[in-house]
């Protein structure tokens, strides 16, 4: 077991909202938190080797990314395949340099072929063509992988991998145009309640299957594994439950209290028609989230409504 207390914890992108999760998780473990400043820029190489060389931290969680919704995939490939890449090679890569024991990066499901077996277990990772709209994320993701089983095989580094499902919580994004599902119905339901609409239209035929994890269920589980868990394979970090985008709408209306009708947008994408991931393996190792999906949604409307404010 890998022990946190009185450790040197580096959280790459702590102002994000997997970021910020994880720093919040922190706050129960009795380490030190070392945040970099905005201005290292962790695309920009020789910024992350000097700060990594002056603050030498001894556990380094890659939660930096350029994230996006299914929409904001598509539309810059270049940002998504290139920021992602060069985050995860120059942060891995000065981990190493400086000596750190232990580092946790953070993938996505989208990681997985489009087709591939549901619920997905880890074992399905490149055995089939990706979904199209999120490839370039998805290539970035499977280096990063990579990247650490490479640096465990060729340097002994103690560097994990963990593949979360759709996240969303507090410090979520709510923009329309570069959300996630979750987040944009949230405060297309609000607005719609607010202006007293009589509908809400949501993107796509409703029927893609999709899995979400509370963010603080994420954090819990990334602690779990930093602590518990050493080895080549990536994990799957999801709440083992998924359901269609038209009952998330149904339920997201609910939660905001928004009554009106819910209209389809089909000229939109739908992306892959279902990730569900297997959590079997992390199941086995003695974790389980916590937060269910309505209490989850409560509570992200509640930060959206406090983002507002
Ligand atoms: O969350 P989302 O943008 O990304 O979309 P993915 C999930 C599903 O919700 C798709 C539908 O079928 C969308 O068409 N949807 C319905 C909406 N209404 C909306 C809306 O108002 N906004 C959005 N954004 N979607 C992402 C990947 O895929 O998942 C990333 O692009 C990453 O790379 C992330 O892996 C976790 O689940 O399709």
């Amino acid at each position: 077991m890998y022990q946190l207390a009185g450790k040197r914890v580096y959280v790459a992108g702590h102002r994000g909202m997997v970021g910020s999760a994880i720093v919040r998780r922190l706050a129960q473990e009795n380490c030190e938190l070392l945040t970099s400043p905005r201005e290292v820029d962790l695309r920009e190489q020789a910024a992350v080797r000097e700060w990594f060389a002056a603050n030498r931290p001894d556990t380094v969680v890659v939660a930096a990314a350029k994230v996006g919704g299914i929409l904001a995939n598509d539309s810059y490939p270049a940002q998504f395949l290139y920021d992602n890449l060069m985050i995860e090679a120059n942060v891995i890569d000065a981990a190493h340099r400086s000596g750190a024991q232990k580092l946790l990066f953070l993938g996505s499901s989208c990681i997985y072929p489009r087709m591939a077996p549901q619920p997905i277990p880890e074992e399905a990772l490149l055995t089939g063509p990706l979904e199209p709209t999120n490839e370039w994320y998805a290539i970035a993701k499977i280096a990063g992988i990579k990247l650490c089983q490479a640096y465990r095989r060729e340097y002994g580094c103690d560097f994990i991998s963990a593949m979360p499902t759709n996240l969303y919580g507090p410090g979520d994004n709510f923009d329309l145009t570069s959300s996630h599902v979750l987040p944009a119905l949230i405060r297309k339901a609000h607005e719609a309640k607010v202006a007293g609409a009589p509908s809400i239209e949501i993107w796509g035929s409703g029927t893609p299957r999709r899995e979400f994890l509370h963010v603080d269920d994420l954090a819990d589980g990334c602690i779990f594994l930093l602590k518990n868990y050493s080895g080549e394979e990536h994990i799957n970090l999801g709440s083992g439950k998924d359901l269609p985008i038209i009952e998330l709408a149904q339920l997201v209306c609910d939660v905001v209290g928004f009554e009106g009708q819910i209209t389809k947008d089909t000229s939109k994408p739908d992306g892959t028609p279902r990730k569900l991931m297997s959590g079997d393996r992390i199941a086995k190792m003695g974790w389980a989230p916590r937060i269910s999906l309505r209490a989850g949604i409560e509570d992200a409307y509640r930060a959206f409504l406090e983002q507002q404010a």
